[in-house]
């Protein structure tokens, strides 16, 4: 190199030197968050994380702003998850179903009939059980800024009403990826299929599965209605969902910023939660006069004794989490 080449090389350095300086001084440029979200447009979920990313610029004067995939365009739950774990994206609208695996205490909300009802969850999630839960997440890189419903699902498939355990026997039904699922399906005498939400249609369709589960929001947007035509109302599962966010970075934003995020997952949280009681009454005045089947199952009894080896199995692997189980069983 010339001696004119090396000043000019020693100009550009400090001149960039200067200039990340006068950057770190005035104003740090504005962060763009990218977040996931599996659902259609219009779908409560949707619309309420739409309203996250507004409030979020708001709230902190633009500092941030969050970009939404929706469609679940940015690839399956399992691996959004991943990806927020590691900072690959920042936030996601996330199902606890499928956070069960990785993270034991929130598997707690994924044991059938864990809870009584939508009543006995959201006073378990706003309690003890709730901060319990977001511990465990957290531990393992997720932050839940808010909690979203997600209804209670139940059975329906392309052949029959169930209305018994052994309604069950020898059906494929399709599950989220997650044992405790896979294992409820087994006990019922079913054949468990841990698939992508985004596959379930065809696989209805084409007759790889008999079967799947979910509420009827889910069922209705995303036409499993048109293919699998009885519904049969078991409620086993009642799983919230949270606005989660990758730990580091939340650790790593101011507290007045912390303060605005959750703020407006909590505000978004608010919007969601209305929408959806509203989507649950819509999607099944929907699909009903579509000309689903639909019944409902007046004794549950059968089903919930069937699970008892679900609930050894999870507790003789995580015994720790006994207290937990016990604590939202005991939750009035
Ligand atoms: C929906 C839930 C999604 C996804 C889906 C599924 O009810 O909102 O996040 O978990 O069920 O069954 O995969």
């Amino acid at each position: 190199m010339t001696n004119g080449k090396i000043a000019r090389v020693r100009t550009a350095a400090l001149a960039a030197v200067a200039i990340a300086g006068a950057l770190a001084a005035g104003p740090v440029a504005a962060a763009e968050w990218r977040a996931w979200n599996i659902h259609v447009d219009g779908y409560p979920n949707t619309v309420a994380m739409d309203k996250f990313a507004e409030l979020v610029a708001e709230k902190t004067d633009g500092r941030v702003t969050v970009k939404n995939f929706h469609g679940g365009v940015l690839g399956s739950q399992p691996d959004a998850i991943e990806q927020v774990r590691v900072g690959a994206l920042q936030v996601g609208n996330f199902n606890l179903g499928p956070i069960g695996p990785i993270a034991p205490a929130a598997n707690v909300v994924s044991l059938p009939f864990v809870f009584r009802d939508i009543d006995h969850m959201h006073t378990a999630l706003d309690g003890e059980a709730g901060d319990k839960i977001s511990e465990g997440m957290a531990e393992k890189g997720l932050i839940a800024l808010a909690w979203y419903d997600s209804g209670a699902r139940s059975f329906y498939n392309t052949q029959k009403p169930i209305e018994k355990p052994e309604d069950v026997k020898g059906m494929k039904v399709r599950v989220m990826n997650n044992d405790l699922y896979s294992g409820m399906i087994a006990e019922l005498g079913g054949n468990p299929s841990p698939m992508a939400f985004s596959e379930v249609y065809q696989s209805l369709k084409t007759g790889v599965v008999d079967g799947a589960e979910n509420n009827w929001p889910s069922y209705e947007s995303t036409g499993h209605f048109e293919v699998a035509g009885f519904y049969s109302n078991s409620q086993h599962l009642i799983i919230p969902e949270c606005v989660c966010i990758n730990a580091d970075l939340w650790n790593s934003l101011s507290p007045e910023d912390q303060e605005a995020v959750k703020e407006a997952a909590r505000e978004s949280a608010e919007l969601q939660r209305e929408l959806w009681a509203e989507r649950e009454k819509t999607s099944r005045e929907k699909v009903i006069a579509a000309g689903v089947k639909y019944n409902d199952i007046t004794d549950k009894a059968p089903f919930q004794e069937a699970m008892k080896p679900v609930y050894d199995k999870y507790l003789a692997e995580n015994p720790d989490i006994k207290p937990l189980v016990e604590l939202i069983q005991n939750t009035q």
